[in-house]
This record gives structure tokens, sequence and C-alpha cells, in this order.
């Protein structure tokens, strides 16, 4: 059964934070700076203003200033502990966008992928539409000009559609460019319309249309509701969804006509693909010297079953345009992280150094899971210890409610870091550390009953800040304190730490995608 997967991913997520709190930066070029006392200071959100002028992702405010002087550069705030980055505004941020996700149909399976970004099932919502409908009043709505305003085709004959009638006689620039932007938006129009009218006989076709018309009102409704921009990919799984998404960004979203998922494949390249961005793409297209999907497809499958064996069954779909990974009706993270790099000279050489950033992650990551304990009513089972040195090692520790106080964690986790530690010389810790991560997993739903009252007694107390807030009381509740409880209760889903790379994971074959990086996925092969 073929399924509708829609995917929503926020356009320049931090920097439209940035942009919402001080709303003189909308329209400006922006670009969010993470500071870290180590000087390893960048980017890590840009504005689209700020983008043509060349500003990318991880670079020093110097260097986008020299590119673009007129760049307004927003700080990430510090956190209290490990010299780590407080990216609570933006989880705050991503949890009102994912409020606005997940109300708006029971029907709608949704899964959090990242801070920004969301997948979601419309198979059985769009189904029942085409059914439930009259088929006639669809098309109609869907051929107006105000139904699909921001919606593209990506079917892989974009290539041969470039605008290549260059009017020479309009001396002007601008008339030139409007009128440029003009014929693209009629071209744009025109194959939307073609597409439609297949609808009148194809089911497939009119279920990814009205999956469109979904993703073109629920982006209004996160921007009407946030204030927040985004873009969305259709398709007929997660990679197409995926990929299409970044095929017209920002406010803009694409889908692909059933049946032209090879096409679109052809040109695409083997890293932008969700699972091959990571160690297996790097070396496919080493191994065998190509670059695009279609390049690798064209391969004997003998020989890439030869050399890829426990990879082959499940690239063979996905060179086909398939992927049956479902949508996991999720809204919480799997794991809580932290982590630090410790990169050249900073490597950590001593055990005092290496207890001190130690005792700094146990004391983030504990504030983080109890914060998630008092949100999501669940405990972690595991916390995965992990460093590198010249080589990764991770070692898992047994954990129980006990456990999330800093110093009973710490004493937990110390002599497991201790016994990672190689050489006999007392003190020295060789070869160095270049990161420590600490990730919590394996959540077990319920809290023990002593937490269940605690936590009990905290949303009796949200609950009565909230009478208070509904009759005068002001300044009952400007105490910090209380307006702090509060908003922590409110947080309904947590953003990713993308300092942290993502739990462990085992799998045959198939990549399982973890978390996200800077611009692909990282995939523990
Ligand atoms: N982020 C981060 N560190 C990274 C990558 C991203 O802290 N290495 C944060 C900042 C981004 C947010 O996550 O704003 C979302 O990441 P995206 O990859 O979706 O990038 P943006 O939303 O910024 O831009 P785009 O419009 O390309 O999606
Ligand atoms: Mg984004």
């Amino acid at each position: 059964m073929s399924r509708i997967i829609v995917l929503v991913d926020m356009d320049c997520f931090y920097a439209q934070v940035e942009q919402r709190d001080q709303p003189s930066l909308w329209g400006k070029p922006v670009g969010v700076l993470q500071y870290s006392a180590n000087g390893q200071s960048g980017l890590i959100a840009v504005s689209y203003e700020a983008r043509p002028f060349g500003v990318k992702r991880g670079m020093t405010a110097k260097q986008c200033k020299e590119l673009c002087p007129d760049i307004e550069i927003c700080l990430v705030p510090q956190g209290e502990h490990a010299d780590k980055a407080d990216i609570q505004k933006y989880r705050d941020a991503s949890s009102e966008v994912f409020a606005v996700l997940g109300s708006v149909d029971p029907r709608i399976t949704l899964e959090r992928a990242s801070v920004d970004e969301a997948f979601m099932d419309c198979t059985v919502y769009v189904e029942s539409r085409v059914s439930g409908e009259d088929r006639e009043e669809i098309i109609n709505r869907l051929l107006h000009p105000s139904c699909l305003p921001t919606s593209f085709i990506v079917d892989g004959e974009e290539e041969q559609e470039k605008d290549n009638e260059i009017d020479h006689d309009i001396a002007d620039e601008d008339t030139r460019n409007k009128e440029k932007e003009e014929r693209k938006e009629s071209k744009r129009r025109r194959k939307i319309e073609e597409f439609i009218e297949k609808c009148r006989y194809d089911d497939e076709c009119l279920k990814i249309a009205l999956a469109a018309e979904f993703a073109e009102r629920l982006r209004e409704k996160v921007k009407e509701k946030t204030q927040f921009y985004c873009s969305a990919g259709v398709g007929n799984n997660k990679m197409m969804a995926k990929l299409v998404c970044a095929a017209h960004k920002p406010r803009k979203q694409s889908f692909v006509p059933p049946g032209s998922e090879m096409g679109v494949l052809r040109r695409t390249s083997i890293t932008s693909i969700r699972g091959l961005g990571g160690k297996l793409g790097m070396a496919l297209m080493e191994r065998f010297r190509v670059n695009t999907m279609g390049e690798l497809s064209s391969l004997p499958i003998a020989v890439l079953s030869n050399e890829f064996p426990t990879h082959v069954d499940w690239l063979k779909k996905i060179m086909r345009g398939e992927d049956d990974e479902p949508v996991k009706a999720r809204t919480v993270q799997t794991s809580i992280g932290v982590g630090k790099n410790f990169p050249g000279k900073l490597a950590i050489s001593t055990t005092v150094e290496a207890r001190f950033w130690l005792e700094g992650l146990t004391k983030e990551l504990v504030k983080r899971l109890t914060d998630d304990r008092v949100r999501n009513r669940r405990m972690a089972q595991n916390i995965i210890v992990h460093l590198t040195t010249d080589v990764s090692t991770s070692k898992t520790v047994r954990v129980g409610a006990a456990d999330e106080k800093d110093d009973r964690l710490l004493e937990k986790l110390w002599p497991v870091m201790l016994s990672m530690r190689k050489g006999p010389t007392e003190g020295v810790w060789n070869p160095p550390i270049f990161n420590i991560s600490l990730s919590a997993g394996r959540f077990l739903d319920g809290l023990p009953s002593k937490e269940n009252s605690i936590v009990g007694w905290m949303e009796k107390r949200t609950r009565e800040l909230e009478q208070m807030e509904g009759s005068s009381s002001k300044e009952i509740l400007s105490g910090d304190a209380a307006l702090d409880e509060k908003r922590r209760l409110e947080r309904e889903a947590e953003g990713d730490e993308r300092e942290w790379e993502g739990e462990e994971v085992t799998c045959m074959g198939v990549p399982t995608i973890v978390e996200e990086d800077e611009d692909c996925l990282i995939v523990e092969e």
C-alpha cells in the first residue's frame, strides 16, 4: 500500500527564534553564534537574507562580517554548567511548533525527527478525504490559484527546463528579473495544473495533491500560531519527503508525483539521501567513484552485493525510490545527551581535568533529566559514557531513581570513566581526551511512588498558577521560581542537543538514523 508522508522543516530555525525575539531583525541578515570558551565559536544558524552573501554555518563572526558587513549576530545564551550553550529557548520554540503539528488531525501520525523537523504520515487522513469527498469539488478547489500557492513539483525534469529565454530586448535589469520571475511562476502553475488534471482519474496523484494542500494549510497555521515560517516535502516515503523538502526552501514546499521517484533520484547526490549522509554514503562514493544515485544504480547488483553485503538489500530499495521505514508516533526524544569537544591543544590530559568536566556534564545531564522526568513522567535506565581519545569507547551504566542527583551520579560515572583510561601513570590521561559525552536512554514510563508525589505536587502547583493567572493575581505570578516551574511544565516536546551525536544503535544492513548533524543525518552503521 502506498503511503503519503509529509516532512515539515522549519526555515533557519534558531535565526527565526532570534528574529521573533527582536522583531526589528525580520527581513535582515542574521546569524546565530554559539560561543564557546575554548575559542571554537561558530554560526549554527543563518537567516536566508544572509545566505546570498556566502555566509554559512560553522563560520566565525569575523568571517561572516567580512562577507556580509550588515549581518546581525545573535549569541546563544551560556548554560550554567560545563561551559555549555543553553539552547532552552530554542527547545521551547520547538515545543510551540510541535504543539501545532500535533493538534491538526488525529488520523495523522507525528514523528519528531529533530528540534525543527517532523515527519507526518498522512495516509489515513488523505484516503478518508478521497473516499469521503466529491471529486469534482476537490479538483475545482485544487485548481484555484489560492490553493497551492507555494507548491512545486519535483520530478527530475527540472534541469531540462532551465530558463534560457533571456530577453535581450529588455535593457533594464529589474524589468528583466521581474519578467523572469513571472515566467517561472507561470511555469510552476502550469505544471501544477497539469498534475491536478491527472488527479481526476488517478487516485495516487489525488492523494499526493491533497497532502500538498494539507501541508500548505498546516504551514499557514504554524506561521499564524508561532510566527515561524517553514518548508515541507511530500512523497510516498520518508526518504522522498525529506529529499524534496530541501528543493525549494525557504517558505515553500515540494512534492514528488507518483512514479517520478527514480527520475528525481537520478541526479541526486548520494550523500543527500537520508541514511547515506554518513560513513556508508562516503564508502560507496569512494569505492565506486560515483557521486549520484543514478551512477550508483548503474552498477551491477552483484558488485554491490559483493562489497556491501549487509547493505545491498536496503540499497536496492533506496535506488528504486522505495523506503519502508514507518513514521513512528513520537514527540519526545529517545535519548537525552550532553557532550563536549576538546579539540587540538584543548584535549584533556590529566585525571583532574577529566573529573572536572565530567562533573560539569553530569550536572547538566541531571538538570535535563529532572526536567524530562517532570514533563514526560519517565526515568532513564541507562547512561552511556562515551570517550574519544585515539579511539572511541563507550560504556553503559545502569541507573535508578536515586542516581539522578549530581553527586550520586558523578560517583557512579567517575569509576566507569576511569576504567576507560589507558596507561599506568597516575594522574595522567594519555592518549588525551577529545570528547566526553553522556547519554541517558532506555526510558521507562512511569515514576516510583515517591517521585510521583513530587511531580504530582508540581502539577498541582501549576494548575493553581493557571487558575491564578485566569483571575487577577499578576503579583503572585511574578515570583520567578513559580514562573520557571510553570514554564517547565508547559513544555511539551524537547529539542535535541546538537553537540551530542546520538544513542548507540545496532542494526542489520539498514542504517539507523539517530540524530541530525550539520547538513546530513548521522548514521550509525
Ligand atoms: N543546529 C545546531 N547545530 C548544527 C545544526 C543545526 O545547533 N550543527 C540548530 C540550528 C538550526 C536548527 O538546529 O537552526 C535546525 O537545523 P536545520 O538543519 O534544520 O537548519 P536551519 O533550520 O537553521 O536551516 P534550514 O532552513 O536550512 O532548515
Ligand atoms: Mg530547518
